[in-house]
């Protein structure tokens, strides 16, 4: 329901506007995974997750070649594939792959450690090769780097994430690091990061990354989310780098939206990531 969500808020448009083609690729089947039964009882849909990982995986590797695909959810589990298949292309062009992951929550569970069951809770333990996955989701070619994540808006993190992410590696700011220090001096020191290493820049945005008051719909809601303009200076930091290859907008919930607002206010924000500004700007480095 969320892509037809994004269509009818005129995603696309918003962004041909700008001058940018855009071609519409329509959905992606599942493909056929044979997941074992998990002993977790919590855990459901295993196998039609691996599925939707498997062919999600091969479509950003084969939209990548020659676009910046955007990845329209849908749940969180949605970017075990399109992380796994942007690793995939920035290994074909022999470049590190980052992720910038825009989000309320760490999404680092095993399938051990997760007490909901909730697929949309794994996809980086699954991404960054913790245990447990194996027979129950895709073979990753390579796990990604922990140190090569950069996570922003936390603020609902479980026990078993906040172990990891512990000595992980991986830049975190929370809210509350928002609120004392802002934003842009933390992601122009991790864009540096990504372009000194002539890295390829993943964003995945999960709406509840934004405040609730701004975007209602969504089923994990946390309060004390990114303001509006907290999240469109993100955006044009990022169009300003011009490192951004691929994105994921996910968690768009339509039946739980107010008249489209939410729904609107993604592609507003992919309309500022790809460019479009208040006023014409020289584009600064950042
Ligand atoms: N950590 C909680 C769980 O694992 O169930 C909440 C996860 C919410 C995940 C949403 C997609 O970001
Ligand atoms: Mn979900
Ligand atoms: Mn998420
Ligand atoms: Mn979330």
């Amino acid at each position: 329901m969320g892509p037809s969500a994004y269509r009818a808020a005129g995603l696309g448009d918003a962004i041909r506007d700008l001058g940018i083609p855009v071609e519409d690729a329509g959905s992606v089947a599942p493909v056929p995974f044979a997941a074992s039964a998990h002993p977790n009882r919590a855990i459901h849909h295993l196998a039609e997750t691996a599925g939707w990982t498997l062919a999600l995986t091969e479509a950003a590797f084969r939209h990548s070649a020659e676009a910046r695909p955007i990845f329209l959810g849908g749940d969180h589990s949605l970017s075990a594939g399109t992380v796994a298949g942007m690793g995939l292309r920035a290994r074909a062009e022999g470049r590190p792959l980052f992720l910038l992951w825009l989000d309320a929550h760490a999404d680092l569970h095993t399938l051990d450690t997760t007490t909901s069951g909730n697929l949309h809770g794994v996809p980086l333990a699954y991404l960054t090769g913790r245990p447990g996955f194996a027979g129950y989701f895709p073979p990753l070619e390579a796990a990604l780097d922990p140190a090569r994540i950069c996570m922003v808006g936390l603020r609902s993190v479980d026990p078993a994430e906040r172990e990891i992410l512990r000595d992980s590696g991986t830049r975190v700011h929370d809210m509350r690091d928002i609120d004392e220090t802002g934003i842009v001096a933390p992601l122009r020191d991790f864009l540096r990061e990504v372009a000194s290493a002539d890295g390829l820049l993943h964003v995945s945005l999960d709406v509840d990354f934004l405040d609730p008051g701004i975007a209602p719909g969504v089923g994990t809601t946390v309060p004390g989310g990114a303001t509006f303009r907290e999240a469109h200076l993100i955006m044009e930091l990022l169009h300003d780098s011009g490192l951004v290859r691929s994105l994921d907008l996910v968690e768009l919930n339509p039946f739980l939206d107010e008249r489209g607002r939410t729904a609107l206010l993604m592609a507003d924000l992919a309309a500022s990531l790809f460019g479009r500004r208040i006023l014409d700007r020289p584009t600064r480095s950042f």
